[in-house]
């Protein structure tokens, strides 16, 4: 009899650490690190967003989409060399967020584009941006706006420096 009280005990025991670690058919916790956009000028028709994603759950999620009210369309961006120039495309799919990963938005690689904004973002201001996860759902995060070297006035990425 006494055995078999053990037994129990170290059996519950065990189960609430399986209770514990094992979150299986929750979704994917998912942190948004540092949000910024980048200042933009007088006119200027796009612009870009950048930040960590921080994927803390077991399961992988995707980035799907994302809206703001300053810009009419927010698309997913990611930047790659073709016939030696880095170039912008958009990314229908999204980005895949692995599990107990983090995935960096920044310049001159992914990033998120305002398009057809409606006012220039101004150094200093915030501004929210509203993420569409697959898994995950919507979380909206204030883009806190920085200013921009005279030298990266377009929003299009430079050709790297030689
Ligand atoms: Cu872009």
């Amino acid at each position: 009899m006494k055995s078999h009280s053990m037994i129990a005990m170290l059996a519950l025991a065990f189960m609430a650490t399986g209770i514990r670690n094992v979150p299986a058919a929750a979704p994917a916790q998912l942190r948004i690190e540092a949000p910024w956009a980048r200042e933009t000028a007088e006119g200027q028709r796009d612009g870009g967003g950048f930040m960590t994603i921080v994927n803390d759950g077991k399961s992988a999620d995707q980035l799907v989409a994302a809206s703001s009210p300053v810009s009419a369309e927010v698309q997913i961006h990611t930047v790659q060399m073709e016939n030696g120039m880095m170039r912008m495309r958009e990314l229908p799919e999204g980005i895949a967020i692995p599990a107990q990963g983090r995935v960096e938005l920044k310049p001159r690689s992914l990033h998120i584009m305002f398009i057809k904004l409606q006012r220039p973002l101004r150094a200093g201001e915030k501004v929210p941006v509203t993420l569409k996860f697959r898994a995950g759902g919507e979380q909206t995060v204030m883009m806190e706006v920085r200013a921009m070297a005279a030298s990266m006035m377009s929003p299009m990425p430079a050709p790297p420096a030689k």
